[in-house]
């Protein structure tokens, strides 16, 4: 196992090899399975272009022989920050293909996470687009190059900037001769890449997920999430995430011979054209991107009978509005309750309404042992609320590189502690709230400490308590109480500025202020959030209510 990972005990990598859990393929093994058996149909589908079995994988093999060509060697840590495209699934399995091991940034993380993310990992290489949403992440990358000395090489998708790597190039040009591919990927029990957590203290920890334990993962999901019989999952939301990257997603759908169509967008005019052109079964979404559809008139304009499936994850969509789906679309509604440390949750698509659209689904795995406990560690009677802890055979053991974080996030005898408020019945689970102090912006989570840490260092400010306030689209969104210092001021937009001048991901941006002279404290000194939870909360239904 790489340096700085937690092993399974050899008793449960036993039992979940001898239930046939874990396969012992790699993601490659398990993607060239498939090219065997579906190789001249198509597997992703971006715009115009229509991309075979075969073709991504003539691509991955191509590219994985320039990167070690280059010298990407087996174990090294690589950050990889490609926005949605084939490119991503090519570079992703050009990677594994030779043991490098991605650790999957998201497009809105800036120099401060991919930062750390690189020095965390001591990575020796970097994956960015040229530009991708305004943004130009060459100048970025060059700067983290420069304070990172393990980062080596650039790798571009797009134009290259002097010094680095044309991603494009590498895949237009011939592999170099005599590159023998083979033993170089990390065995099928060793860390494929690593994925964010949701950070709960100052920026995301780094998860690495083995190749069994991944493979299993989106195997696992591919008949819950409805995407069996070579369906066609449509892509909108971050591919690098778990949830669109395996939950089942783009992996669920390599493994079974379906489809992946790419989305350039998440508006109902994109997103309901692509569904009748392309016919996509499988559509995942989140809250905000559900309440626009939900609210648009171009649905009923288009013909919508292939789609299945519409899920949610991220955030516990209401239950009127999951039924609403189900009317509207004319597809079955799945509830997603999941986390890239392991545990998936599904509402399963047989089950009653009333599990439909009240739960968060039950556990994906058989053997995946949750528990709901009180303070004390003892677990509660069925139907009590209670802290969610799981253990089983793709969720996690430890953080990498973290002892400390995996003394609080682990129980001793291996639980992975959720962090989330649930009550559980018939092994169905309901969310009710959060034990960590996150907020979630339509499934985007805000580590409060990050933030608060940044806030503070404004010139004048004297404290901070960052909340979540809740919001119709979002769920929830950031909203800031702070104490200034005697004759200072501050509002919002000035706050906003100095933030970004420390180059946080925008959607981290409080959305509100509101300066205080105290705060409500505990015994022990610690602000009272949430006392001022409710108060955003009973500011905002006044403001409403006098609208
Ligand atoms: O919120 C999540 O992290 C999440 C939600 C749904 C997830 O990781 C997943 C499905 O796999």
């Amino acid at each position: 196992m790489l340096k700085g990972c937690t092993e399974w005990p050899a008793e449960f990598a036993r039992m979940y090899r001898q239930k046939g859990y874990w396969e012992d393929i790699t993601l490659n093994q398990m993607l060239e399975q498939s090219v065997e058996k579906y190789g001249s149909d198509e597997a992703i589908i971006v715009g115009d272009t229509r991309y075979t079995y075969r073709d991504i994988q003539e691509n991955i093999e191509r590219l994985a022989a320039h990167f070690a060509f280059i010298g990407l060697k087996t174990g090294q840590r690589v950050v990889f920050q490609l926005p949605n495209s084939a490119e991503l699934v090519i570079a992703l399995f050009a990677l594994l293909k030779v043991g490098a091991i991605p650790v999957m940034s998201l497009s809105p993380h800036r120099e401060n996470e991919v930062s750390h993310f690189v020095a965390h990992a001591e990575a020796v290489g970097y994956l960015f687009p040229d530009i991708y949403r305004g943004f130009d992440y060459r100048q970025m990358a060059d700067k983290i190059k420069a304070e990172n000395p393990t980062l080596e090489h650039l790798f571009v998708l797009g134009e290259a900037g002097p010094g680095h790597i044309s991603i494009s190039q590498l895949l237009e040009t011939p592999p170099p001769q005599g590159i023998d591919l083979s033993g170089l990927s990390m065995p099928a029990d060793d860390v494929a890449l690593m994925l964010l957590s949701g950070g709960t203290t100052a920026l995301p920890k780094l998860i690495p997920r083995t190749h069994n334990d991944y493979v299993l993962n989106c195997t696992m999901s591919v008949p819950l999430g409805g995407l069996d019989n070579r369906q066609t999952l449509l892509a909108l939301l971050p591919m690098a995430h778990n949830y669109t990257l395996a939950s089942p997603g783009l992996l669920g759908a390599l493994r079974s011979g379906g489809k992946i169509v790419i989305a350039p967008g998440v508006t109902p005019e994109t997103i309901f054209p692509l569904i009748e052109k392309e016919k996509a079964n499988v559509v995942p979404a989140v809250v905000p991107v559900i309440v626009n559809w939900l609210n648009s008139d171009i649905p009923e304009k288009h013909d919508l009978s292939s789609l299945t499936v519409m899920t949610n994850g991220g955030i516990k969509l209401q239950p009127a509005l999951r039924r609403r789906i189900e009317e509207k679309f004319g597809c079955r509604f799945q509830e997603v309750f999941g986390t890239a440390e392991g545990l998936l949750n599904f509402t399963r698509l047989d089950a009653s309404e009333e599990l439909r659209f009240t739960s968060s689904g039950k556990p994906a795995c058989p053997d995946d042992e949750v528990k709901v406990i009180d303070d004390d560690g003892n677990e509660v009677p069925e139907g009590e609320l209670g802290e969610l802890i799981v253990r089983g055979p793709y969720t996690i053991r430890g953080y990498y590189n973290a002892p400390e974080k995996n003394e609080e996030a682990f129980t001793a005898d291996g639980f992975y502690r959720m962090g989330d408020i649930v009550r559980m019945k018939d092994v169905y689970i309901w969310c009710e709230g959060r034990l960590k102090d996150l907020i979630n912006r339509g499934g985007e989570k805000i580590s409060c400490d990050e933030v608060e840490n940044l806030v503070i260092t404004h010139p004048n400010v004297k404290s901070v308590g960052l909340v979540a306030m809740p919001d119709e689209v979002f769920g929830e969104k950031a909203c800031a109480y702070v104490i200034l210092l005697p004759g200072k001021e501050l509002d919002l937009e000035q706050l906003n500025a100095f933030l970004q001048e420390r180059k946080i991901a925008k959607f981290k941006l409080p959305e509100r202020l509101e300066v205080v002279d105290e705060f409500p404290l505990s015994p022990a000194g610690k602000i009272l959030k949430r006392d001022l939870r409710e108060d955003i909360t009973r500011k905002l239904a006044n403001e409403t209510g006098q609208q």
